[in-house]
């Protein structure tokens, strides 16, 4: 009987879909923004960039940051998270907030590339205020397809700070519950 649970657990571990978790979660307390994301810079020269202030970020000392600062029409700025092969039920989520005043941001995914055409699904249209709102969106009509989300920015007032973005879902206790149910019965 313990080769069979043996068994039991192989097969456990090696189902994919069994291992609930995110594929992306990201809060760049690394000080950067990671290498696998793409940014796009438009309007003004100014990107999507690390911003190392823990009064402002929402977990830790650092964020995603981007602003105006030198001229007008500047936004368009979009920040792309690696590809992710989506299963169902996962969520794409992250906190945004203004630096002050309001921005305006959208929420997007693309199925093919990294270029902004590419993301042609519009998830959501967002005005945020200057505090931390948590922002999440079911990515279940996906699930088997491969996928880059955007948070695009629209310059309004000023700057627009981004923190704990994730892509996938909370580790599920289920695999550990079964496991000791499993043990249970064939002890
Ligand atoms: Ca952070
Ligand atoms: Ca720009």
């Amino acid at each position: 009987m313990k080769g069979f649970v043996l068994l039991l657990a192989i097969v456990l571990v090696s189902a994919p879909m069994a291992l609930a978790d995110w594929s992306v979660d990201e809060g760049f307390e690394g000080g950067g923004i990671p290498a696998s994301w793409t940014i796009i810079s438009g309007g003004d020269t100014d990107d999507w960039f690390a911003y190392n202030n823990s009064g402002y970020a929402h977990t830790g000392d650092w964020m995603a940051a981007v602003a105006y600062y030198s001229s007008a029409g500047a936004g368009n700025d979009w920040l792309i998270t690696p590809q992710v092969t989506v299963s169902p039920a996962d969520m794409f989520e992250f906190y945004a907030r203004s630096w002050y005043g309001t921005e305006d941001f959208e929420v997007r995914l693309s199925t093919t590339g990294t270029a902004a055409g590419d993301f042609t699904v519009e998830l959501d249209a967002v005005t945020v205020g200057s505090s931390y709102v948590k922002y999440q969106y079911d990515l279940t009509p996906y699930a088997g397809e491969n996928c880059y989300l955007a948070i695009v920015w629209f310059n309004n007032d000023y700057a627009m700070l981004v923190d704990d973005v994730r892509v996938g879902q909370e580790p599920s206790p289920v695999e550990s519950a079964t496991w000791t149910a499993i043990k249970a019965t064939y002890r």
